[in-house]
């Protein structure tokens, strides 16, 4: 069985995405669950939850130096969000495309932020960067019975490499 957090590398990898308040507020939750629902990633854990300053600064502990991290933390605290793990063949990485670029000005039409957002900060979504953020972020979300470890039948018609 695998690890909570994923085992980065295979098609057990898994990511932490959250559609942060302001996708929420907007009614996006479904439109950004479907990008990754309809690529083919497996959803292995979903809730919404309200962050507290504290788990917000856990999250983004790696941005503490940034002038911007007392107001992203103000931001990603201000409201529910939905957490979320997705599974699958480099999920993280792929995941990552999914949501383009940070700054919504900089991300191409067809990702998330560059059909749905304006602004740097108000970017709509989360994503892992890495394996070692990956784990971490899941870890601060979620507990390991919150993850189901599952199988789907309509795996081999989404993985294959021949
Ligand atoms: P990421 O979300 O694409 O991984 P990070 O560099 O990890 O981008 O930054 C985390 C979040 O901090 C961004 O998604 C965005 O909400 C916010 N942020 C990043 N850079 C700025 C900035 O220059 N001004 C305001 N907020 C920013
Ligand atoms: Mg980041």
């Amino acid at each position: 069985k695998a690890p909570f957090t994923g085992v980065p590398g295979t098609d057990k990898e898994r990511t932490f995405i959250a559609i942060k308040p302001d996708g929420v507020q907007r009614g996006l939750i479904a439109a950004i669950i479907a990008r990754f629902e309809n690529k083919g990633f497996k959803l292995v854990a979903l809730k919404m939850l309200w962050p507290t300053k504290e788990k917000a600064e856990s999250h983004y502990a790696d941005l503490a130096t940034k002038p911007f991290f007392k107001g992203l933390v103000a931001y990603f605290s201000s409201g529910p969000i939905v957490a979320m793990v997705w599974e699958g063949k480099d999920a993280i990485k792929t995941g990552r495309v999914l949501l383009g670029a940070t700054n919504p000005a900089a991300a191409v039409p067809g990702t998330i932020r560059g059909d749905l957002a304006i602004s740097v900060g108000r970017n709509i979504c989360h994503g892992s960067d890495g394996p070692e953020s990956a784990v971490h972020e899941i870890a601060n979300w979620f507990a390991p019975e919150e993850v189901s470890d599952y199988p789907r039948s309509l795996d081999e018609w989404i993985v294959s490499d021949n």
